[in-house]
């Protein structure tokens, strides 16, 4: 686990969080319905933020407008908007502890990343890695305009909650880091008005990588559905999709980054039993890479079984989910509001009375 300290705040702060909340740092992480969750984005992310609970004041978005930066079918992207709600719920994300809550559901995300629109330059928004990488498979002039200005967007989710923290994948790092140098030049150029986050990567498993092409990261919306564990898949599935993951022809399971394949499945194992890399390797002294096959897709079956017996109880009550996501949209425009009020304030906008 990382260990850190989380910056220390640099603007005032909101009024209307009671002082119990207020003596919390402050923690914004989200994820996309651009797909079913894969155990990447639950290893990387969602297992961590159920443990943060606990010791931070979390507000933990299904990023729905960030979807769309890229083409989705409408009745799937409102199903995976459920489903992703469910799954954080399932992962342990409790609603009388966390604020959970559907991005466009808080129109001030799109207010305030417009004004931070207007505060970036081409510049920084063409240096984000996701975006060259989107723009070397396509032409500059076919690729969708809010694919290259999603940083903004997602500099304004976490700017809008004072948000010290934000745990991501180390894929999202450099977009995290994006926010804060935005925070620091607005700050700067108008007065203390955000606090300047920080990204909080995990050790193991930030980076949890494709089961057939371990040189790319496993991703929910990636063509293939071999490479990826989708959270819903059912023990058959996780079984086949495990033993047919690439390896090299070596014999010894140890944890060699050289060895990609391996290492990753390696990872897997790692943070899933939360058994240290000795004590793995051990364990798989002299056993091959099928058996060790084996009981990682055990392990994993393990882990998604009982969150997908209440997925499904979720995704049988969906008014029961919108109640949830109801009450998180007002809590979280409760605070969005202001914090947009205050930097619209700070730019000279003459704000509603
Ligand atoms: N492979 C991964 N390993 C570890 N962490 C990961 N994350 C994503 N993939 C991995 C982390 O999951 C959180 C939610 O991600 P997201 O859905 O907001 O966006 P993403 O990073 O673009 O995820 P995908 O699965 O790759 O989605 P698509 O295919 O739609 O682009 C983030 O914290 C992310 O770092």
């Amino acid at each position: 686990m990382v260990a850190f300290a989380a910056a220390p705040s640099t603007s005032q702060g909101t009024p209307n969080l009671n002082k119990k909340i207020m003596a919390k740092e402050i923690i914004f992480s989200g994820i996309k319905p651009s797909g079913v969750p894969t155990l990447g984005n639950y290893v990387g992310a969602i297992s961590k933020w159920a443990e943060l609970q606990q010791k931070y004041r979390c507000f933990f978005s299904v990023v729905d407008l960030h979807a769309i930066t890229v083409s989705q079918d409408p009745k799937e992207l409102r199903y995976r908007t459920y489903l992703t709600t469910a799954i954080m719920l399932a992962a342990g994300i409790d609603p009388k502890k966390s604020v959970i809550f559907v991005q466009s559901h808080v129109p001030a995300h799109s207010e305030l990343a417009w004004l931070i629109n207007t505060q970036s330059t081409m510049g920084e928004l063409s240096r984000m890695t996701q975006f060259k990488d989107a723009a070397a498979k396509t032409s500059k002039t076919s690729i969708g305009a809010g694919l290259f200005t999603y940083p903004t967007l997602m500099a304004a989710d976490i700017l809008l909650y004072d948000a010290h923290v934000v745990p991501v994948g180390d894929d999202q790092k450099q977009h995290v880091e994006l926010a804060r140098d935005l925070a620091q030049k607005f700050n700067h150029r108008f007065g203390k008005t955000f606090v300047v986050p920080k990204p909080l990567i995990r050790d193991s498993g930030a980076r949890i990588m494709d089961l057939q092409n371990p040189d790319k990261k496993m991703s929910k919306s990636d063509d293939s559905d071999r490479g990826y564990i989708l959270i819903t898949d059912s023990p058959d599935i996780i079984r086949k999709k495990i033993m047919s993951a690439v390896t090299d022809s070596g014999r010894n399971i140890v944890f060699n980054k050289k060895h990609k394949g391996l290492y990753n499945l390696l990872t897997i194992y790692q943070v899933l039993s939360g058994q240290g890399e000795k004590q793995i390797e051990k364990h798989f002294l002299n056993k091959g890479y099928g058996q060790f096959k084996q009981e990682l897709a055990e392990l994993i079956i393990k882990t998604l079984s009982p969150m997908q017996t209440q997925i499904n109880a979720y995704m049988k009550n969906t008014p029961r989910l919108d109640k949830i996501l109801a009450q998180g949209a007002r809590q979280a425009n409760q605070i969005a509001d202001l914090k947009l009020k205050e930097a619209y304030k700070k730019v000279g906008l003459v704000t509603k009375r």
